[in-house]
């Protein structure tokens, strides 16, 4: 058998007989001809067929034939000639065309439909973006040292805050879907001094909102031996940096398509204080976070008057903040902690922890759940920090998705738990 050629590569080879497979994307019936687009992974191509062929769309099909070279036809080259094998016959159509520039559909008919939804090519080229940020995270921390890891997802403590956990029966004990890695990376810095997880994490968000999912994918990372959070910060805006370069340079064709505007990641991303930051956006100072409102203002002002999508707001009251937070030795109702807007929204959330064991005893009203993870601080830990930024929010804001869920394959949510 001939070798397969795929879609894109086909207008490389005008005049020989050639194999490609994929899916009919659009079938289209003129007079005296057939036309069917079949699309691989790499993209489209056309065939010319002399009569007219029972193959609807989302056929998988195999073509042999001729390659030509075409105007009228995607790439500059068509397959005439053909022999069509049909490999695998849809049993109903999709219930949307998926051939049309978008996919009009509502997002809950989407969702529904997700597996062949994430067909369309504007879907797909969405995920590849995700796919490219990913690869760009890795190389980045990779570079700098780091050691990627994989931690449990079954966890006995809730680490962020006991109330958004999902509770399991674990043999007939109580256990948790992991709301992050945080314990367990903190715990890796003893053996690693820098360490990354890409991985999922689980949320019991009660709200039904277009920035929350009740499973996300958390790029976390942690590292050891560090002045404060700035030096973490550092790191952060470096594997920002990264996984812009990677879209730009393993994307560019999903960039192409849908018409994304990427970041410039400054060398050093401005920062504010949050007590600075509630003043600047007329809130009360007492208040003890920012609403989604002040992250908008906050993401203009920096734009304004840096020229940076990207802003640091640091020194979140340490009262709002996990316990296993440093506070800043300076002001210590601060913390040595961030947050990193993104175009209006909270994107990574991080700082510097404790790491000595007599601070834990000291914030930790009952230690006896977490038992397991300060052992690591019972036998020696550098001071340190990390960060985790959220996959599906990132994507969103790249592609200016207005709800978290376009950029999500399958979506977890108060909601919906299928496909
Ligand atoms: P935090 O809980 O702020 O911090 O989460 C970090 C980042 O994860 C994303 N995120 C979400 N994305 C989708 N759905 C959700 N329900 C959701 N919740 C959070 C956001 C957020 O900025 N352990 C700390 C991190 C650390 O300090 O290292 C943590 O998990 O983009």
């Amino acid at each position: 058998m001939i070798s397969r050629v795929l879609a894109a590569d086909v207008p490389a080879h005008i005049g020989a007989r050639i194999r490609v497979t994929g899916w009919t994307h659009r079938r289209r019936e003129l007079k005296s001809v057939t036309f069917l687009v079949l699309r691989d992974r790499s993209g489209l191509v056309q065939v010319v067929l002399p009569q007219p062929v029972d193959v609807p769309e989302e056929t998988v099909v195999q073509v042999e034939g001729v390659v030509i070279a075409s105007d009228k036809a995607p790439g500059g080259a068509e397959i005439t000639e053909p022999v069509v094998t049909l490999l695998s016959e849809p049993a109903q159509p999709p219930p949307f065309d998926l051939y049309r520039p978008n996919l009009s559909a509502t997002l809950p008919t989407i969702l529904d439909n997700a597996p062949v939804a994430l067909r369309h090519p504007k879907m797909r080229a969405g995920f590849s973006i995700t796919a490219a940020s990913v690869a760009g995270y890795r190389a980045a921390l990779d570079e700098l040292g780091f050691t990627e890891v994989h931690t449990p997802k079954i966890v006995g403590t809730a680490t962020e805050s006991g109330a958004n956990v999902f509770g399991i029966d674990y043999f007939g004990r109580r256990a948790y879907l992991a709301q992050s890695p945080q314990f367990f990376k903190q715990s890796l810095v003893g053996v690693f001094e820098r360490v990354y997880e890409i991985g999922p994490v689980f949320r019991a968000e009660p709200h039904d909102t277009t920035r929350h999912l009740a499973q996300y994918t958390s790029l976390d990372a942690e590292l050891g031996f560090i002045s404060d959070h700035h030096d973490v910060m550092a790191v952060l805006r470096e594997a920002v940096a990264g996984m812009v370069s990677a879209v730009r340079t393993r994307a560019a064709e999903a960039v192409d398509l849908l018409g994304i505007r990427l970041p410039e990641v400054p060398p050093v991303i401005p920062e504010i204080h949050f007590a600075d930051a509630l003043a600047l956006v007329g809130a009360d100072p007492a208040e003890p976070d920012l609403a989604p409102a002040h992250e908008r203002a906050l993401s203009e002002w920096a734009v304004r008057e840096h020229g940076s999508e990207f802003l640091f707001v640091i020194g979140y009251p340490i009262r709002k903040r996990p316990f296993y937070t440093h506070p800043d030795p300076a002001r210590p109702a601060c913390s040595n902690s961030f947050d990193l807007l993104f175009r209006g929204v909270e994107l990574v959330t991080g700082g510097q922890r404790l790491h000595k064991y007599s601070d834990y005893l000291a914030v930790l009203a009952d230690p006896e759940p977490y038992r397991g993870y300060l052992d690591a601080y019972k036998h020696g830990m550098p001071p340190h920090g990390g960060f985790a930024l959220g996959l599906e929010r990132w994507t969103a804001r790249l592609v200016d998705a207005p709800n978290i869920r376009q950029t999500t394959l399958f979506p977890r949510d108060l909601n919906r738990l299928s496909p």
